[in-house]
């Protein structure tokens, strides 16, 4: 990697987080071997059993709380920080890590665990605390409709428009630490390649779009991003 990059787009998931105690979806210990989707993490599931939802969020809610930085999120933040070129964070993690590790130009694609949001009046405000059925909305008084605000399966993803904007006009692509079973997150690898973009995977285990990228790191997170982000800094020296 020796070319001077301009416009940089990183794309992270569950694995980045994973070492910050936060498992992942997939695989081993992950949530989705104790929990279905269609009972926690859809508009329709909210309706038939909201109390089910609000215990799935609430528990992942207290365990972001413990949760702090690791190496890869302090990383990334650097790059951002020392890098010549734009760098744009996109995030499939509901998680507050990249922010706590210094991460600025950031975008929650999938919105936010420390927020909830309004059903009823569509208020967004910072919350921490568990959720429940009867929690009364701030803004207009409702209760029963308060939610996490993080994007279900079957609703839009945040800020699409600013993102494929983005892939668009970026020369690197990195995706670090998602198996790209997701969409339409697992399709900007696609746009970027497009766009004539370098496109890198870092990742413990190749991806389902792993074929998709024209270089690949495998490794654990915190081992393999510090050393990336020295070596791409090292590219502007
Ligand atoms: C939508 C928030 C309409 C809530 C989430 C096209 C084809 C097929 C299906 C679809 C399609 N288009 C849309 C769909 C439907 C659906 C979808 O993709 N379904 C899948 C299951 C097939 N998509 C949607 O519904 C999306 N909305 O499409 O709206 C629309 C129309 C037009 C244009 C745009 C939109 C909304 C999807 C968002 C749902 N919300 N999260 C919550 O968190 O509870 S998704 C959630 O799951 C995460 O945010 C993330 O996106 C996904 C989990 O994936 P990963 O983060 O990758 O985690 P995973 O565990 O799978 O993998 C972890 C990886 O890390 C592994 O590879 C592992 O090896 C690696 N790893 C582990 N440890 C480490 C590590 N790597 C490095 N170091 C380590 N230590």
């Amino acid at each position: 990697m020796t070319r001077r990059f301009r416009n940089i787009v990183i794309l992270t998931g569950a694995g980045l987080s994973a070492e910050s105690g936060l498992g992942a979806f997939r695989g081993q210990g992950g949530l989705w071997v104790d929990f279905k989707i269609e009972e926690v993490a859809t508009p329709a599931a909210f309706a038939l059993n909201p109390s089910r939802v609000h215990d799935f969020y609430n528990l992942r809610r207290s365990r972001m709380a413990e949760a702090r930085p690791n190496a890869a999120h302090l990383a990334l933040a650097r790059l951002e920080a020392e890098c010549p070129a734009n760098v744009l964070t996109v995030t499939q993690n509901i998680d507050a890590l990249h922010e706590a590790g210094g991460t600025k130009n950031l975008i929650h694609m999938h919105g936010e665990l420390a927020k909830a949001l309004c059903a009823n009046c569509r208020t967004s405000v910072r919350w921490w605390e568990d959720l429940f059925v009867e929690t009364a909305c701030g803004a207009c008084g409702e209760a029963g409709g308060m939610r996490p605000d993080v994007v279900w399966f079957g609703e839009m993803p945040r800020e699409l428009e600013r993102i494929y904007d983005a892939l668009s006009s970026c020369d690197l692509f990195v995706s670090i630490g998602t198996s790209g079973s997701v969409y339409p997150a697992a399709g900007f690898v696609a746009e970027a390649s497009a766009a004539g973009a370098h496109t890198v995977e870092l990742n413990l285990e190749a991806s389902e779009g792993a074929d998709l990228f024209l270089e690949r790191i495998e490794g654990r997170a915190t081992e393999i991003v510090p050393a990336f982000v020295r070596r791409l800094l090292g590219t502007y020296a």
